[in-house]
């Protein structure tokens, strides 16, 4: 079987995931399209990068990310870092032919986007594969969903509602971590989460045309954190630390028109106590409704206008082998999956791409289309009206 050697860029709690994805994909998927090596592992902190190495079972690890883009025997990079690092090691990395999955959102200004994009489509044809990390659009329930709309089996869709909802920040003392800073992150719960919610609302209506919103910063300062590494606000910050201004937005509220003539609404926030990963969708078409919570991965609710009015209402089905990706799913139904699995899907899908030479569906052109989304509500939510997303 074909090998391919992987060098995993920002070993943080992203790059623990991919490092799960990657192990587990050969395990649940077999014959695997190829098996991914751990090789190498690059973090700019050295204690993080060979704690890694040894954690995870790289072969090497290294402090600079040039380290393994030039390195002839790597196929694969996989970015995990800060946003504002994505575009640099991304398009050194396809140019050096290297295969690119990059996390989302796929970076930290619309520029940069551009240009991540523009080298995909160079180097795609030299059979160069890009991928951005958005993995909800591929948990089964989700995809159960696309099948659907797909099939015509709720009709003409007519709207779409999404949120994502989060808590890890509602506490106005948990930490500064890059994410709160626009140099690096480049927006706050828009590029961070609300563009998971873009990218479904776009997998299951098709591209979104024009939008209408609100950001607002409820939280304008926080402690800064020490050592640098992203801990996500599940750490206790010293009383008397310094803190420092937050300059990105903490919620988003938009409508959407879709270019097909459906409408919607997406809202995201990761300050609402009590949610956790409460990544929601409901799709409403002329001849029934899908409704979805990332908080029951294993469930989607299905509503078909043409059963009998005495029965008409939501069932529930519960994804299983016989959904789409049943392989990662265990023998019996409501067994279930969770985030590791879902892990292992997309690096499945990736190593697939890979391996049999097409570019995945979320490529970077789909990563750079989820930018320009972002890029209109930040206008909109500027001049408060409409804006049409750039094509
Ligand atoms: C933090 O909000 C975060 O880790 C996001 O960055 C991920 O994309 C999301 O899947 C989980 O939450």
């Amino acid at each position: 079987m074909k090998k391919l050697n992987i060098a995993l860029v920002g070993a943080g709690f992203m790059g623990k995931a991919h490092v799960i994805g990657y192990s587990n994909m050969p395990k649940l998927f077999w014959p695997a399209p190829a098996m991914p090596v751990l090789k190498t592992v690059c973090d700019i902190v050295p204690e993080i990068a060979s704690e890694a190495k040894e954690r995870f079972g790289f072969e090497k690890c290294c402090t600079d990310w040039h380290d393994v883009v030039n390195d002839p025997e790597i196929d694969v990079v996989s970015i995990c870092t800060p946003n504002n690092k994505h575009a640099e090691i991304a398009i050194a990395a396809l140019k050096a032919g290297k295969h690119v999955l990059c996390e989302k959102p796929i970076a930290s200004t619309l520029e940069d986007a551009k240009a991540m994009a523009e080298a995909a489509a160079e180097t795609a044809d030299k059979g160069i594969i890009s991928m951005n990390a958005y993995q909800y659009r591929r948990v089964p329930a989700v995809d159960l969903a696309k099948k659907f709309i797909d099939e015509g089996l709720i009709g003409d869709i007519l709207n779409i509602r999404c949120t994502y909802l989060q808590s890890w920040s509602a506490d106005p003392n948990s930490p500064l971590s890059w994410r709160f800073q626009k140099s690096i992150a480049g927006a706050g719960t828009l590029g961070d989460i609300a563009s998971h919610v873009i990218d479904i609302a776009q997998y299951l209506g098709g591209d979104i045309d024009q939008v209408v919103g609100m950001m607002k910063t409820y939280i304008k300062e926080r402690p800064v954190q020490e050592g640098g590494v992203d801990l996500l606000g599940t750490v206790k910050i010293k009383e008397n630390a310094v803190k420092k201004a937050v300059d990105v937005d903490d919620e988003d509220s938009f409508l959407v028109k879709f270019k097909n003539g459906a409408v919607g609404s997406i809202e995201a926030t990761r300050n609402a106590w009590g949610r956790n990963n409460f990544i929601t969708f409901e799709v409403h078409g002329t001849m029934g409704s899908l409704t979805f919570n990332y908080e029951k991965l294993n469930e989607l609710n299905v509503c078909l206008a043409n059963d009998p009015d005495d029965r008409r209402g939501f069932k529930t089905i519960y994804t299983g082998p016989a959904s789409p990706h049943g392989d990662v799913t265990w023998n019996i139904p409501g067994m279930n999956i969770g985030y590791g699995e879902l892990k292992a899907i997309e690096m499945y899908e990736f190593i697939k791409a890979v391996a049999e030479g097409y570019q995945p569906t979320t490529n970077f052109q789909v990563g750079y289309r989820v930018e320009r989304v972002c890029d209109a509500v930040k206008e909109s939510s500027e001049k408060g009206t409409w804006v049409q997303v750039k094509d």
